[in-house]
């Protein structure tokens, strides 16, 4: 570090240098993550210095908080669930696991989650020292319910199942899930980081939420499709004893208790999230989603015409392109200022229409494609 301190104007050239590093989000199609509602931005720069760690100092944001639980509880299928606001879905995924794990309290404690997870798992098992057993998927990458059966034993603590998988944006047979999970007795977790905002505002319904009986917790992350600001995940319990197995006495701090796995927490997030919730509405998300769905099924309409297929159809503002010479494409695709990604198994041109995209952009996205193909 500089012995003397900079002048302001000279700190924000520096400032402005790496920004113009770093990439816009105008020919992004592999982030889950967006440019925040503006509404979302305003807030959190009005909240800057509240810190969830010791919410006593900060019982108006605290107030959001509970607010903005009770609006992704309504949205999930019960306006009564509990949780917080965590710094994404992997704190989300990892604190429910380990409600789980000391719940169950085994010896040797598994976890049965698709081979589709992502890979927050891969870090769950190591950390909380649950071993993670993957079950197969079927055609359409759902996970195979015979497979889940198969690998359940008496040490099996949870389920998993997604609601919008990362690389497919598929939704696993929740329904199914829960019927296994209540018959052995086990906690059954939903990872809706992505789908959260998602799935309710699809025209098709799909049964994945708290409306499920058995289903016990859900990721859902306001910093995905809920157009708030990073660090916003989401985690809900539909019962407030699951809350019990997290909680930490903070004997010095305004607060008796803490069950958050951060210490200090963003209130800037907390308030952004529930600025651009109250503002959207369900019908402005509704459209939101509308609108994604609409560039998706333009895209993949524009792309069959170019004989290229995607692996399923969407599900959601997700597509798995099976792309000839996939690597190669890419680097074409880069060169022209694309970003695209891929999936794993079987490998594809993985895209998300997120709402930093529009119309033209996915034309020129359509007719650069054909130029690299
Ligand atoms: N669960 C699912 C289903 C996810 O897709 C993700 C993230 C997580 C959990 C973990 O969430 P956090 O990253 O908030 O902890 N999925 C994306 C991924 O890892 C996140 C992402 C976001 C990737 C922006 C790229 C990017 O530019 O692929």
């Amino acid at each position: 570090m500089n012995e003397k301190g900079l002048f302001e104007n000279e700190v924000l050239s520096l400032l402005k240098s790496a920004k113009q590093k770093d990439t816009s989000y105008d020919k992004v199609l592999s982030s889950m993550c967006t440019k925040p509602h503006p509404i979302a931005v305003k807030a959190h720069m009005q909240f800057i210095y509240s810190n969830m760690g010791d919410s006593g100092l900060f019982p108006g944001t605290k107030y959001l908080e509970e607010e903005v639980i009770r609006m992704m509880g309504d949205m999930l299928g019960d306006s009564s669930a509990c949780g917080y606001l965590t710094t994404g879905g992997t704190e989300a995924n990892i604190q429910a696991l380990r409600t789980a794990r000391n719940i169950k309290n085994k010896s040797n404690p598994n976890m049965v989650v698709p081979a589709s997870a992502h890979f927050s798992f891969d870090k769950i098992a190591d950390l909380l020292g649950i071993e993670l057993r993957k079950a197969s998927m079927d055609r359409e990458f759902r996970v195979d319910i015979n497979s889940v059966g198969n690998l359940i034993d008496k040490n099996t603590i949870a389920l998993v199942g997604i609601a919008g998988s990362t690389e497919f944006g598929q939704i696993d047979p929740i329904d199914k899930l829960a019927k296994l999970a209540m018959s052995n007795d086990l906690f059954l977790h939903i990872d809706a980081a992505f789908g959260g905002f998602v799935i309710p505002y699809l025209d098709k319904k799909y049964d994945f939420d708290f409306s499920v009986n058995g289903v016990t917790s859900i990721t859902s992350d306001p910093h995905k499709m809920g157009l708030s600001t990073i660090p916003a995940g989401g985690l809900l319990f539909k019962d407030e004893a699951c809350l019990l197995p997290l909680e930490i006495d903070t004997p010095y701090l305004t607060i008796r208790k803490q069950y958050s796995l951060a210490g200090t927490r963003s209130g800037a997030a907390v308030a952004a999230t529930y600025a651009v919730m109250k503002h959207l509405g369900h019908d402005g998300y509704r459209h939101i989603v509308k609108n994604c769905i609409k560039m998706t099924d333009m895209l993949v309409k524009g792309t069959r015409k170019l004989g290229v297929r995607p692996l399923i159809d969407p599900v959601m503002n997700i597509v798995a392109l099976d792309v000839p010479n996939l690597d190669d494409v890419r680097k074409k695709m880069r060169t022209k200022g694309w970003t695209t990604s891929v999936t794993r198994n079987p490998g594809a041109m993985r895209l998300i229409i997120m709402p930093h995209l529009d119309e033209k952009i996915i034309d020129l996205f359509i007719s650069d494609l054909e130029l690299c193909l």
